[in-house]
């Protein structure tokens, strides 16, 4: 793997002579450079930052491989960094080539209860209600709710002290 190391103070100048030794005017060019990207990804066409030397040299941007990011590189990618888990959930980082499989640099927990994934790994609720409509007994309505659900007893019932879904008459 090689290494371009970033020199600001060099100076390239090109002057052209002629048999009478005569010299032309000189040309600094504008040289833009490519650092390597530390060997975890590869050079745009984008120069990056303000030109050092002179305004003569520039660095391109780096496109870092997945699992890398930084102007070169140089860091390897926390998923966890932006708490991209919701409701709690476990976050863990991915290894670079878990990443690459997976197209992503984290992985979250189970869901809480009362939740379930979906295809994008997001926790979505429940409806109890839908799912199982003997959830409540027969005395009272069910009512789905966000990660839990409800039974409304019917007039002329009160909720059992000791139960989520069972009603008893006055
Ligand atoms: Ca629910």
């Amino acid at each position: 793997m090689s290494r371009f190391h970033f020199v600001p103070f060099l100076f390239c100048s090109f002057v052209a002579k002629n048999k009478q030794n005569r010299s032309s005017t000189a040309v600094n060019p504008h040289i833009l450079l490519c650092t390597g990207c530390n060997g975890r990804g590869h050079c745009s066409g984008t120069p990056q930052g303000n030109a050092s030397g002179n305004g003569q040299f520039q660095k391109y941007t780096c496109i870092c491989d997945t699992g890398y990011e930084g102007l070169d590189c140089e860091k390897e990618v926390d998923g966890c960094a932006a708490e991209p888990c919701s409701l709690g959930r476990n976050c863990s980082n991915l290894s670079i080539e878990q990443q690459r499989k997976e197209g992503r640099a984290y992985k979250c927990g189970p869901c809480p209860e009362g939740f379930v994934t979906d295809d994008n790994d997001t926790c979505i609720d429940v409806d109890e209600c839908s799912t199982d409509p003997t959830i409540c007994d027969v005395t009272s309505t069910c009512q789905n709710t966000v990660g839990s659900f409800e039974c409304i007893c019917n007039t002329g019932y009160r909720m059992d002290g000791n139960s989520k879904t069972q009603c008893n008459g006055n």
